[in-house]
């Protein structure tokens, strides 16, 4: 061979050489990059089954969650119902507490209608025994004398003795006052009073027999008596004759008969 050949076998051998390393190069980078994408298909598949996971266990969660509201809205639907039928209880009740208190109401007015209506008959009988109490007034007392249930009294400024004061109511078509009883006595002891007597006489006497006290007017016996503190106690025996004394109890005192007193007439 000559040095052409040669060198030219030698350019060739270069260049196969040269040719031969590229492609070795080249696989190289092929299998590098083969390898890489085999490695990234394992990390796309463990991020799959990752995602798979992550997916199963959302909707268990979700399942759960999902299992808890119904529980709790169960639970919730039975509260409100318990409470709507607690509410409609209380109502019940509200409206039978209403029903008794409009019973009780209706039943006060009728009350209350029924005391003003007997209220008024009351003030109508006391009007009637009023004008009654007049008209007997204009009928039986005279002038100068004043009614008292059914009875007319004279009540004289006068001091006399029990027997002038007994002689006078007489002549007057009375006797000395015969004190009946406790709403008498009362209504005697506010005369007295108003009208400024002196110590009136009452017709009560034990003249005719010690310690018998009588009414003048008809020999009765005293059926009330109104007697002051220790009275009678026929002083000195001479106290025969009885009067208001007692100023502030208006209680009854036997007396001598011929003090000078005020007197009250009664009639009939
Ligand atoms: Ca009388
Ligand atoms: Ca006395």
């Amino acid at each position: 061979m000559d040095n052409v050949s040669l060198f030219a076998n030698a350019i060739v051998v270069i260049l196969m050489a040269m040719y031969v390393y590229n492609n070795e190069r080249r696989m190289g980078e092929i299998i590098y990059k083969l390898d890489q994408t085999a490695q990234l298909q394992q990390i796309l598949h463990l991020v799959d089954t990752k995602f798979v996971e992550i997916d199963k266990k959302t909707e268990m969660k979700l399942q759960e969650a999902g299992n808890r509201h119904n529980l709790k809205t169960d639970h919730l639907q039975k509260q409100i119902n318990d409470i709507t039928k607690l509410t409609q209880l209380q109502q019940q009740k509200l409206d039978s507490v209403n029903k008794k208190m409009a019973d009780i109401e209706k039943k006060i007015e009728i009350k209350l209608q029924d005391t003003e209506n007997r209220n008024n008959l009351t003030i109508f009988n006391l009007q009637k025994q009023i004008n009654e109490n007049n008209e007997l007034w204009n009928i039986i007392c005279e002038e100068g004398w004043i009614l008292n249930r059914k009875h007319c009294y004279y009540f004289s400024q006068n001091k006399l003795s029990w027997h002038a004061a007994k002689d006078d109511c007489r002549r007057k078509g009375g006797h000395l006052v015969k004190v009946e009883g406790k709403a008498e006595n009362d209504w005697l002891l506010t005369a007295w009073k108003e009208l400024d007597l002196y110590y009136p006489w009452i017709g009560a006497n034990d003249i005719q027999k010690k310690g018998s006290w009588n009414w003048e007017s008809d020999q009765s016996s005293l059926s009330y008596s109104f007697w002051g503190p220790n009275e009678p106690n026929d002083e000195q025996g001479i106290e025969d004759c009885v009067h208001f004394w007692y100023l502030n109890t208006g209680g009854w005192n036997d007396i001598e008969c011929t003090e000078p007193f005020s007197y009250i007439c009664e009639k009939p």
